[in-house]
């Protein structure tokens, strides 16, 4: 990893080279997504069965689990495994818990009665890639706000692996998650039937998770349709550090994204050179010893950056404009600067609170917005599982009074029937 001085080109150069991961809508991909949208909107499960055959290899077996089967699998995962994924679920739970929102209501002296209704969706769906981008932890990071949030009906929808079966450990999760039903389909394909729905897939309100192209680009799509979550781009670390940084905690934080993705990007931003080198030297004694070392190699060759800064300030000035998806505060006295922290999807103070810790088991969730969408966005949670609606009562008194400003507004709108309405109260 190269290390730079900061000096406003490096770092702007940084940010250009960051911009290019975004992909531009890919038109022939569009076309083809468009087509199975279509076919499946036309002809449902004959559609779904098609795709499935033509781009999968063949319909698997067994295409729905219920329920009760799920927790089936449970018992079939190593112990080890269940007991974690059932302690992260309950420090999930926790700290999403805090985040429900309540409906309220407001009655004035008056008589007036205004409020707003906050409830869960009534159904949605979560997709799970197939292979080695199939998390568990996701799928815990997905469902448990949704429950929270009082969704009725959570449905997955996965690829089965190459043996036609459900991956156990992906079953094993959206147990303990609380997923309703699962249908081994994945794709596009799979996207579509829940945004219109088929004889066999329910139609839902909310599709989330991530997936591949295809997937997202069915997701953009039929935005509108349905509700998505965002569409999340590859994985991103920055971590700003001082002297008393531990070089061999940053480049081993700084590989445990790199590792997601050949286009995550991680960036050290110091205020030390002998902390920057000593960091280099540790990516490349670590590195040797990971399986996904190639993937580590071209993400760090390409989107990894080292940038000497100043002092603290600086670097979280940077991060500001940046956006990461993580942020990690490795410098003393952290807590000192998460007031001074505007954009990022989540942020990890000192040193022993290292980003694995939040895509595991902390609580906060791990669906974060990236590519320098924490500007706007705002991590998955339970306000991304409910709709509100407001409601308002007006007693005859009240609306007397409000008639002749109601009537004006409207009129000067030049819309009379909306006038009349008011109007023809009081006649
Ligand atoms: N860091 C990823 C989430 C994840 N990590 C899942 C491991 N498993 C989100 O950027
Ligand atoms: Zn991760």
């Amino acid at each position: 990893m190269k290390i730079t001085k900061a000096n406003g080109k490096a770092e702007y150069a940084v940010m250009e080279n960051l911009k290019k991961r975004i992909d531009e809508t890919d038109e022939k991909i569009v076309a083809i997504v468009s087509n199975i949208i279509n076919e499946v909107k036309e002809n449902g499960d004959d559609a779904v069965r098609e795709f499935t055959v033509r781009f999968d290899g063949g319909v698997p077996k067994k295409t729905v689990i219920e329920k009760d089967e799920l927790q089936e699998y449970l018992n079939m995962v190593d112990d080890d495994f269940k007991s974690a994924i059932i302690k992260a679920k309950n420090n999930i739970y926790d700290f999403h818990l805090r985040q429900a929102q309540q409906s309220w209501m407001t009655t004035k002296e008056s008589g007036v009665i205004m409020g707003q209704r906050v409830r869960g969706l009534h159904r949605v769906g979560i997709y799970v890639p197939g292979g080695t981008a199939a998390y568990p932890s996701s799928v815990l990071m997905n469902a448990v706000p949704a429950k929270i949030a009082g969704v009725k009906e959570i449905i997955m929808v996965t690829p089965p692996a190459t043996d036609g079966n459900p991956d156990p450990n992906i079953m094993a999760a959206a147990a303990v998650a609380g997923v309703d039903r699962v249908f081994l389909v994945g794709g596009a394909q799979a996207v579509a039937a829940l945004a219109y729905g088929t004889e066999k897939i329910p139609k839902v309100d909310k599709i989330v998770g991530p997936g591949n192209i295809f997937v997202a680009t069915a997701k953009k799509l039929l935005y509108g349709v349905v509700d998505i979550d965002m569409v999340a781009g590859p994985s991103e670390i920055l971590i700003v550090a001082d002297k008393t940084a531990d070089p061999a905690f940053l480049a081993a934080d700084l590989m445990s994204q790199a590792e997601h993705d050949k286009m995550a990007s991680a960036i050290l931003l110091t205020t030390s050179i002998d902390l920057a080198r000593a960091t280099v030297h540790e990516i490349e004694k670590q590195v040797k010893d990971l399986e996904r070392q190639e993937i580590i190699r071209e993400s760090l060759e390409n989107y990894g950056e080292i940038i000497v800064c100043d002092d603290v300030m600086q670097a979280i000035d940077f991060a500001n404009e940046l956006a990461p998806e993580h942020l990690e505060l490795c410098v003393t006295e952290p807590l000192k600067y998460i007031g001074k922290v505007d954009n990022a999807g989540s942020v990890f103070l000192g040193n022993f609170s290292p980003e694995p810790l939040g895509d595991y088991f902390a609580g906060p969730n791990h669906v974060l917005p990236t590519s320098g969408t924490a500007r706007f966005f705002s991590p998955l949670g339970v306000d991304s599982f409910v709709k509100k609606s407001s409601f308002i009562y007006y007693t005859p008194a009240e609306l007397h009074e409000a008639k002749d400003d109601i009537i004006k507004l409207a009129e000067t709108e030049g819309l009379a029937a909306h006038a009349n309405s008011i109007k023809v109260r009081f006649e």
